[in-house]
């Protein structure tokens, strides 16, 4: 099939999630085009049958926006009749279901038919598109995707409770490429470059949105460290990185976290880790978190969102209420402060991550594309 990609190309998770999946579908020998603002930061140019096209929005100092939607959409107009596309994919409802739908129309008018499918990720519904400035567009434009989906069970029951939605939401989960991370049986990476042999390595990657609560990752990390030798790696960038900066300081443990700002090479990241942190005030999904299971690294989360669908507690790792630290630091202690339950907690986490391979998750992605109805508008 020939089908187009709309994402945000940067560090964030539906990028990633979008990028992952074009470049699973052109190894399956489809044609894939993506059509964003800049090259996805997961692409490399030379991805087999994975074409790019760049979308310009011209500065004109009328605009105080620039006005994106527009460019994005005519530029889906003509890749879709220049390649002849059978299907757009669209990630994030904003505002790429809303070009979407403006793209659809216009080719209708030439007589192309073409089915829109749109996956929610996350903020699109929780933070964003339920604020009255935009909720009737990103309703408007669910209602109007010929199929929906969300990458959780969690995320589904959000969209339904927050907008008036009368379509059917599939679940098609997250997922993640087993190649690309270390096996449970392969030999410890050299973490002695990072961190003495007394020290466990926690991890945290995200990109520092205030969603992310970066000062509890500090702060459960103070805690930690008040028992047990740690370094913290903290991976990616964002608003809130020198208020962390700031906390750490206060805290008396600065020395003992390394800023390494944005990385295409988290799976490499990972493989130095003993635990992983994610205390979000909300996770639609959490791929980060399953990034980690499956460098069979244990998970300290809260149990916001589509958390408790992805690390199970007591098993992978824990989960707490949100901004409870305490409770985080003490099992987090729990996991690092014996080697054989570290290794029991690595083992179940890689285990369990299983159920989330590409193998298992690619094929439903294409068994709606093959069943897709255009069904709408
Ligand atoms: O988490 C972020 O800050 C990035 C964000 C995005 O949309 O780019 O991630 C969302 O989508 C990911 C991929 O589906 C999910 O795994 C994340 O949980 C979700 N983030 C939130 O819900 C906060």
């Amino acid at each position: 099939m020939k089908i187009g990609i709309v994402c945000y190309p940067t560090f964030g998770g539906s990028g990633v999630v979008a990028t992952e999946l074009g470049i699973a579908l052109g190894k399956k020998g489809h044609e894939v085009h993506f059509i964003t603002s800049k090259q996805p930061v997961r692409l490399n140019f030379l991805t087999q049958n994975v074409h790019f096209h760049e979308v310009f929005v011209e500065e004109y100092p009328l605009f105080h926006f620039q006005p994106y939607e527009l460019a994005l959409s005519s530029k889906l107009v003509a890749i879709v009749e220049r390649y002849g596309l059978d299907i757009l994919h669209v990630h994030y409802a904003i505002p790429h279901a809303y070009a979407a739908y403006m793209a659809k129309q216009m080719l209708k008018e030439k007589g192309i038919e073409i089915p829109i499918v749109t996956t929610l990720h996350g903020t699109d519904i929780t933070l964003v598109g339920s604020h009255p400035f935009y909720k009737p567009a990103v309703e408007f434009s669910i209602n109007n995707s010929d199929v929906v989906t969300a990458v959780s069970e969690s995320l589904r029951k959000d969209t339904l409770r927050l907008f008036d939605i009368k379509k059917e939401i599939k679940v098609i989960y997250n997922f993640i490429d087993f190649d690309k991370y270390p096996s449970i049986d392969d030999v410890d990476c050299e973490r002695n470059t990072l961190a003495k042999d007394n020290e466990r390595i926690i991890v945290h990657v995200s990109n520092f949105r205030p969603v992310k609560r970066i000062k509890d990752v500090i702060t459960i990390f103070a805690k930690i460290q008040e028992k047990l030798p740690s370094k913290l790696l903290m991976v990616g960038d964002g608003p809130d990185r020198e208020q962390a900066d700031l906390l750490s300081k206060k805290l008396g443990v600065r020395d003992q976290i390394l800023f390494l700002g944005n990385s295409n090479e988290v799976n490499k990241i990972l493989c130095y880790a003993d635990l992983f942190l994610l205390p979000s005030e909300t996770e639609s999904f959490g791929l980060a978190a399953l990034e980690a299971m499956a460098a069979k690294t244990p998970v300290i989360s809260s149990n916001s969102g589509g958390l408790p669908e992805v690390n199970i507690n007591g098993k992978t790792g824990f989960l707490s209420n949100v901004g409870d630290t305490e409770d985080m630091a003490k099992n987090a202690i729990y996991i690092l402060e014996n080697k054989e339950r570290l290794m029991e907690f690595k083992v179940n986490a890689q285990i369990f991550a299983r159920k989330f391979s590409i193998e298992n998750i690619l094929p439903l992605y294409e068994e709606m594309y093959r069943t897709i109805k255009v069904g709408c508008c």
